[in-house]
């Protein structure tokens, strides 16, 4: 069978990472492709990018990929902690591991199925994203629903850009009518998730997913 499998936020818990591509049993045929947020924070941050790209992994860019892209483009390095600690890192990066990062899409789409790192709301377009939509696929959590009312993304969702399978948030397995949060806080001790699809599949929905975890061996942060 030929599969679509998406990794949850992964943060450079590789040893937990590989563990779960063998209970799945990944192979050649399969289309393999990450929420983002694949190496900050967690103890393997390199390594963890390198067996990406060596393993044929697709990343989605998230809050902390989008970092190495905004150092690499010089716009918003500041001098706080933070962006020291981004800027070392950084500096580790060779000519690959760039070309990989640039070439990282912020959102996949293969039929109904979407793939995003954090979220979108019902006036995102994927084919025609303002600044600030496309900034809300790797941040968003919470929209207002009315004054005083906010909710988290998903339960506002209409469905209008596919079935949307995501990471960012950590909490456990999240169904909703329209997306599926994937994000079950393995770096901080908890589990890393995929969802696996049959690329055949007609209608992407959280019913057409198979979910497989297995345990973080700590809590790294
Ligand atoms: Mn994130």
């Amino acid at each position: 069978m030929r599969r679509i499998v998406i990794y949850g936020d992964i943060h450079g818990c590789l040893d937990e990472w590989r563990k779960l591509r063998q209970k799945i049993g990944v192979n050649a045929n399969d289309c393999e492709i990450s929420v983002g947020d694949l190496f900050s924070k967690g103890p393997k941050p390199l390594e963890t990018l390198r067996y990406a790209r060596n393993e044929g992994v697709i990343t989605i860019v998230g809050n902390h990929e989008e970092k190495y892209l905004e150092i690499a483009s010089a716009e918003k390095y500041g001098e706080s902690i933070e962006s020291r600690s981004y800027m070392e890192f950084f500096n580790r990066l060779n000519a690959n591991d760039l070309a990989y990062l640039f070439s990282s899409p912020r959102f996949l789409k293969i039929a109904n199925l979407t793939i995003v790192h954090a979220g979108l709301t019902n006036s995102t377009r994927l084919d025609r994203l303002s600044d600030d939509q496309r900034s809300m696929l790797t941040r968003l959590r919470y929209v207002g629903a009315g004054a005083m009312d906010y909710r988290f993304w998903s339960e506002l969702y209409n469905g209008n850009q596919g079935f949307v399978v995501y990471g960012h948030t950590p909490c456990d397995i999240r169904k909703n009518r329209h997306a599926l949060g994937i994000d079950t806080g393995c770096v901080y001790g908890y589990k890393l998730s995929a969802a696996i699809f049959d690329r055949r599949c007609e209608r992407f929905d959280a019913d057409a997913a198979k979910i497989e975890q297995v345990e973080a061996k700590e809590r790294y942060v």
